[in-house]
């Protein structure tokens, strides 16, 4: 199948649409070179999983379970370690910045059987060699999922003492190998505890199971680690798979447990009712806690996991997190699995669209829009935001890009075809 490649604008093109956009910005008293300045200096965390539809690499034979689903068969699914590691480079290649990577525990880097209670750094240390090389940070998820101690829906919470006593040493150990990524790459982990835990049909005890993962996660953060190397994040959610009817650690359940314990509350932006939103919740979670991690992705329907679109909700997210002043206190990181695209183009518009939507809140003039609103000025408010978005922010997205030395516009898909040409279509 031969697509004749993509044009990008030239670069006079380029730097002539944005001396535009910068004027037309400059008019509203946005100052655009310093937008890009700040988009430039954030974070988006990519997470592994989507580069082989969240199979990981501890046992090939085992299918994905816990209440979350990959669907699709598209072809050039990362089949290895060394797969992954250069699909992942590839996307990076094609996102402007420097960006962190999402690993799950089931992506350790041995030839040897090692039960999930005793990974250690050492299983890791490729990881660190991979990330020292390309500049990434790491963040860590233990994986409470696709293991046979997990297959009768419950982990932390378990009513059998031994199955939570399992999951605590994993848990635990992960927190170790968080640090050491810290540690070693001088920037520190976000570990991040999701458990699959519920029922699939009405339970007439809500209460015991909580109890039950409060016990367990008390244990799991026992042990202080220092916050320059490991930061614990809990992630809540409102239904799984098969789960439909109860989840253990529901959004109510992880806020208590997050403001009482000073922890990182994970916010998945699919992971609640279909009109509630994760952009009204950050300036309230954060009165209360440091720091928040976000789960950017996309609900539809039954699914919480759709590529990323630039949708209103991705906008609200990123211009809340711009608006609020909140840069730096929220990490960013991604949660979607799509298996019936081209898994690097899944990553690389996924993140472009994080990063679009930052611009999009840095490029408001704020000081402006606030005085409108503490003076009562609600007209001139909706007029301004709306009249924000007919204004040339891809021209300013565009010169990023070019500043950035990724390609310009949709010229991305090229380089992604034609890696699926030369490498993925030849994998099995
Ligand atoms: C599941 C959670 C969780 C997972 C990853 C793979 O609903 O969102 O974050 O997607 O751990
Ligand atoms: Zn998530």
């Amino acid at each position: 199948m031969a697509h004749s490649p993509y044009k990008q604008p030239s670069t006079k093109q380029i730097e002539d649409a944005y001396a535009l956009a910068k004027e037309r910005y400059a008019a509203l008293g946005v100052d655009a070179d310093n937008a890009i300045n700040i988009l430039s200096t954030i974070p988006i965390s990519l997470h592994c999983w989507q580069g082989d539809d969240v199979g990981g690499f501890e046992d090939p034979e085992r299918g994905l379970s816990g209440g979350i689903m990959a669907t699709g068969n598209y072809r050039g699914k990362a089949r290895s370690i060394a797969e992954l590691r250069a699909d992942l480079d590839r996307a990076y290649s094609l996102i402007p910045g420097d960006h962190r990577l999402n690993l799950h525990a089931i992506y350790l880097d041995t030839d040897q059987k090692v039960a999930r209670n005793e990974i250690q750094p050492e299983h890791f240390a490729g990881w660190v060699e991979w990330a020292k090389a390309g500049n990434h940070g790491i963040d860590f998820n233990p994986t409470l999922f696709s293991h046979p101690l997990a297959d009768d829906g419950f982990t932390l919470a378990s009513y059998d003492a031994g199955i939570r006593q399992f999951w605590i040493e994993h848990c635990i150990a992960c927190r170790e190998i968080g640090a050491y990524f810290g540690k070693e790459l001088g920037t520190p982990s976000i570990t991040n505890v999701w458990i699959p835990d519920g029922f699939k049909d009405t339970p007439v005890d809500r209460g015991t199971p909580r109890l039950l993962l409060k016990e367990s996660l008390d244990k799991v953060f026992e042990k202080p680690l220092d916050p320059a190397h490991n930061r614990d994040a809990v992630e809540s959610k409102l239904f799984g798979l098969g789960a439909e009817s109860y989840t253990v650690g529901s959004h109510e359940f992880y806020l208590g447990y997050a403001v009482a314990n000073q922890k990182i509350l994970c916010l998945d932006a699919g992971h609640f009712h279909p009109t509630e939103t994760i952009s009204d919740k950050i300036s309230a979670v954060l009165t209360f806690l440091d720091e928040i991690l976000l789960h950017v992705s996309r609900g539809v329907r039954w699914d919480s996991d759709h590529v990323v679109t630039l949708s209103d909700d991705l906008r609200a997210i990123t211009e809340e997190i711009v608006r609020g002043g909140y840069i730096g206190r929220v990490h960013i990181g991604l949660d979607f699995f799509d298996a019936s695209i081209n898994r690097i183009a899944a990553w690389s518009i996924g993140t472009r669209n994080a990063l679009r939507g930052l611009l999009l809140g840095l490029l408001e003039p704020h000081d402006h829009l606030r005085e409108l609103e503490r003076n009562g000025d609600y007209t001139a408010r909706l007029a301004l935001l709306e009249e924000l978005k007919g204004l040339p922010f891809g021209a300013v997205w565009d010169y990023h890009c070019l500043r950035q030395e990724v390609p310009v516009g949709i010229a991305y898909l090229n380089e992604i075809r034609g890696y699926e040409e030369s490498v993925l279509s030849k994998r099995g």
